[in-house]
């Protein structure tokens, strides 16, 4: 598949071994329809092998108003699940894909807008961010799979605070409950997550998959067999050349130090 195959929505480019994708349906607030759902599906299914990391943004004021809501008016119930279950499918290929994905948060990040955040591994935010969860007035429910990655985020009184009074955060408040990892000025969220892409480019594929794959899978886990499956991880990941090989080169005086803060 290529990228000029996705919906005219969505807008994908490479830099690098970083792969970017805008959301890019700015006049209506890059409001998630479903071509662009299923676009999402097919751009993380098929990514090339050499891409390291993606980089999610949004085209113009805002990263995502949520659900289109047009879609909504004259769906069935039975439909309802389907639709449902297909951003569940696009989502879960956005947090268990092949490489790790750092969401670039402005403007309204919303609904399901937040639920597409929340898929991703890494979120900064700019200072002109903010997050609710508006549904509970349109009368609806969430969809996108916000009820599972949203509590283990920001707690589940706080979601719930969050759907019960449709209250707006502020990019600091997201900042400051776990929403998103880095909080920076307006304008610098592209250049600071393509920064974090590139760093996290450079780490070895086994343990960005651990990273990614393993460590969720333990933190849901019970602790005994949590750390079970921890072993394994660490001994697949020292068994490896590549670890191997960056072990050498510190001890060689060769591998960067911890910078200090
Ligand atoms: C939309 C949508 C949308 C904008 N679906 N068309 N999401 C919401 O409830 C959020 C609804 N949107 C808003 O509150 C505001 O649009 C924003 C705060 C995001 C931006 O405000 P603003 O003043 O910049 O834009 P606007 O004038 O409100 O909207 C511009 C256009 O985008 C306008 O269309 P136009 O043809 O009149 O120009 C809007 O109708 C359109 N637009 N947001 C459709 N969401 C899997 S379940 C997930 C459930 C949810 O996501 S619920 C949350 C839905």
């Amino acid at each position: 598949m290529s990228w000029s195959d996705l919906p005219s929505s969505l807008q994908a480019e490479r830099r690098g071994v970083v792969a970017v994708l805008r959301l890019n349906r700015a006049d209506k607030r890059n409001a998630l329809n479903d071509p662009m759902v299923a676009g999402i599906e097919t751009f993380f299914s098929t990514l090339p092998d050499d891409i390291r990391v993606v980089v999610l943004c949004g085209q113009g004021a805002h990263f995502s108003a949520g659900l289109d809501l047009t879609e909504l008016v004259d769906r069935k119930t039975f439909a309802g699940v389907e639709h449902s279950r297909s951003w569940h499918r696009a989502f879960d290929r956005v947090q268990f894909g092949s490489v790790p994905v750092v969401a670039v948060l402005h403007g309204a990040v919303v609904g399901g807008g937040l639920e597409l955040a929340a898929a991703a591994h890494v979120r900064v935010a700019e200072r002109n961010a903010f997050y609710a969860l508006p549904e509970g007035s349109r009368g609806i429910y969430l969809g996108g799979g916000g009820s599972v990655r949203l509590p283990p985020l920001i707690g589940t009184a706080r979601m719930m605070d969050m759907m019960l009074t449709a209250r707006t955060l502020s990019a600091e408040e997201g900042q400051m409950i776990g929403l998103s990892q880095y909080l920076v000025d307006e304008g610098q969220g592209f250049a600071k997550g393509l920064e974090l892409a590139h760093r996290i480019a450079d780490n070895a594929p086994f343990t960005n998959f651990a990273a990614m794959h393993v460590l969720p899978r333990i933190a849901g886990s019970d602790p005994a067999a949590g750390y079970v499956t921890e072993a394994l991880a660490a001994a697949i990941a020292q068994g490896d050349d590549e670890a191997k090989a960056r072990l050498k080169a510190f001890l060689e005086k060769r591998g960067p130090k911890v910078a200090r803060k």
